[in-house]
């Protein structure tokens, strides 16, 4: 799309020394319609637990995995039940394309293992990004075990659709554990919005990610003079973690151009 430059950055992702991991720094892209002219989007919604990686046992069973910001060294618990449980092996991905997979599956959050819900496994969800006035339907697959859930597209006001805005028990009952349901709306608002989990603690536990709604006018208003301007770049930041300057990690911003923050 003409002039419109977004990125999308969370700066938890960039741990130092992890400049191979990309996951969440991929720029974005308006989607395609499919024939109908629809933008048609699966979302998977299901539990992982942050910081490990999908082992091969047989038991199917998430490796954990613990980073030392200090000495930035990665390692693996031993997934052999066999063996003690606390067995550690260092790994580093810059040396073995097997450790380097590793990494690339590895949800990383704030450093800690967490059970957390993941949208088509990960958190929070890729951004969805659509033109102005466009069809929208977002197929929801609940594969939660156990619990119910909702998705809110916050910032569309799905005019004359109200059945369709996901406030669970207002407007439509929950999508129980392992059934589907289908939100269809017109994306009627223009600007960054999000969508997220309108159940229980969902939105603080990953149900959680963009909603971009784009337009070839892609000013925005300044605070101070209410003159619009055009930003180069647009980032998102979820800061999550302690590291000392963040400053360094935001990557190819031009010199003297603006760029907006959205905290
Ligand atoms: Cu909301």
């Amino acid at each position: 799309m003409r002039g419109y430059f977004l990125s999308f950055l969370a700066l938890f992702a960039l741990i130092s020394g992890l400049d191979g991991y990309t996951k969440y720094t991929d720029p974005l892209t308006v989607m395609k319609p499919d024939e109908n002219g629809v933008y048609a989007y699966d979302m998977k919604v299901a539990k992982k637990l942050t910081m490990s990686y999908n082992n091969d046992n047989p038991a199917k069973h998430a490796t954990p995995v613990d980073y030392d910001y200090k000495t930035q060294t990665w390692s693996k618990r031993e997934p052999d039940q066999l063996k003690p449980c606390f067995q550690n092996y260092s790994f580093n991905y810059h040396s073995s394309a097997d450790d380097e997979n590793y990494m690339l599956n590895v949800l990383v959050a704030d450093g800690l293992h967490k059970r957390v819900i993941t949208i088509n496994e990960d958190m929070p969800g890729k951004p969805i990004v659509v033109p102005y006035m466009s069809e929208v339907w977002i197929r929801v697959t609940n594969a939660i075990l156990m619990d119910s859930m909702t998705i809110h597209v916050h910032g569309i006001d799905k005019h004359g659709m109200w059945y369709m805005d996901g406030v669970a028990f207002v407007q439509q009952c929950p999508i129980q554990s392992t059934n589907r349901f289908e939100y269809r709306f017109i994306a009627d608002n223009k600007g960054t919005h999000w969508y997220h989990g309108h159940m229980q603690t969902d939105r603080g536990d990953g149900i959680a990610g963009g909603f971009i709604v784009v337009d070839n006018d892609t000013s925005v208003p300044t605070l101070d003079d209410r003159k619009r301007v055009i930003p180069s770049r647009e980032y998102f930041i979820l800061l999550q973690v302690s590291e000392q300057n963040f400053r360094r990690e935001l990557p190819n911003v031009e010199e003297k151009k603006k760029i907006r923050l959205k905290f």
